[in-house]
């Protein structure tokens, strides 16, 4: 590290941030299982240098803690699997308690069907998806897991907000300890990387959304209040379309905008559903995992082979360095979360 470095930017353990994170939650009044939960997903986002789903979401927990919206305490429940769903009633806590507290179920339905489903009710939904989908694949599942959030971004075509942010994950169970991986907003910018600019008074990329008269615009602020776009313009649209009806409509919760709605201007975290789907490589080749593997590889070189990088590879090599030499945190924001704690 440069000492501009360190005059900007403090290392730190994982078990001190978990620890940091924790405390935090529990002074906003969540219970020790939800605290710990929500700490083990936000100090993830930490360690594999998610800026903007890393401790930066203290910030946004204490403000949906705060709006009264959210329980804190709720226990999830997991109710009895119907073949291969597993349903779990979040009863308008956090995600993460009512994630973990399903997985164990998924897996079991997975291995048993081929394919099983997770299915969660009412959760308000502050986080990256990529921890859950590396729970499935740690298990040698495949995992495709989708949320909707605020309905913030307008369709191609269109100017007005309609769809959320709403992200796709995937995961794939590689030989070793890293999966392949992807989550990506279906927005061009995630609203978490729209309020990190809105914070540090910078401009966004070009093409991330249009101001309320529905004029392009870089400014934070004016897209916040107009409308964000999606990525790859129809292609985004349609996927996006697709989150909420696979998210929302089919299994019977909130679309964005009645998460918005619900919100009713409080500034809390999107409160939904998600839907989180895991295959059993064994079960559906009829072969072996180490088979479907193998093909897998073959694919995967022939793209690493010509020096392209692998979706995650960023983050898994920023994992590499936090657990070595302790998370980078921007000291400003770490400053920030200090206060929260006390
Ligand atoms: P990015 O656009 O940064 O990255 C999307 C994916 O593409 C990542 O898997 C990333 O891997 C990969 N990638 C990036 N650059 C390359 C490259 N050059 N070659 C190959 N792969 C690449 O993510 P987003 O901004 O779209 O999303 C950020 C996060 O926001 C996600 O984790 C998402 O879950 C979260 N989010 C959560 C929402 C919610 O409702 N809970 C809503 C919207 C977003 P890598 O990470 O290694 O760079
Ligand atoms: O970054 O778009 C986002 C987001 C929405 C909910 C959590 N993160």
């Amino acid at each position: 590290m440069t000492s501009a470095d360190s005059s900007t930017t403090v290392r730190l353990p994982l078990a001190q941030l978990h620890d940091l994170a924790c405390r935090v939650l529990a002074r906003q009044g969540l219970s020790p299982a939800h605290a710990q939960a929500m700490a083990r997903t936000i100090v993830a986002g930490q360690r594999d240098d998610c800026a903007s789903h890393g401790l930066y979401r203290l910030i946004t927990c204490s403000q949906t803690a705060a709006s009264g919206k959210v329980d804190l305490q709720a226990e999830p429940v997991v109710h009895p699997t119907r073949g291969a769903v597993v349903r779990v009633d979040a009863r308008r806590a956090f995600s993460p308690l009512a994630f973990e507290r399903g997985l164990p179920a998924l897996v079991e339905a997975a291995r048993t069907y081929g394919l099983g489903a997770l299915v969660i009710q009412q959760c308000f939904h502050f986080s990256a998806l990529w921890p859950e989908v590396e729970d499935i694949t740690a298990h040698g599942l495949a995992a495709l897991a989708l949320t909707p959030s605020h309905s913030w971004v307008a369709p191609a075509g269109g100017h007005k907000p309609v769809f959320g942010t709403n992200p796709i994950a995937f995961g794939w169970p590689r030989p070793g300890p890293t999966p392949f991986v992807f989550d990506l907003a279906t927005s061009a910018i995630a609203r978490g990387d729209l309020e990190l600019h809105r914070r540090a008074g910078t401009p966004l990329p070009p093409g991330c959304g249009v101001d309320a008269q529905g004029r392009e615009s870089t400014d934070p602020i004016a897209v916040a209040q107009g409308a964000m776009r999606t990525f790859g313009g129809h292609k985004g649209s349609a996927l996006a379309a697709m989150v909420e009806l696979m998210a929302g409509a089919l299994i019977g919760d909130w679309i964005s905008q009645e998460s918005l709605a619900f919100d009713d201007g409080a500034g809390a975290a999107p409160c939904h559903g998600e839907l989180i789907l895991a295959f059993d490589p064994i079960q559906l080749s009829g072969g072996d995992l180490a088979q479907a593997q193998q093909r897998a590889e073959v694919l995967l070189s022939s793209i690493t082979d010509q020096g392209a990088r692998l979706p995650s590879q960023r983050r898994h090599a920023a994992r590499e360095r936090s657990l070595r030499e302790g998370a980078a945190v921007p000291r400003t924001l770490y400053e920030e979360i200090l206060a929260l704690a006390h």
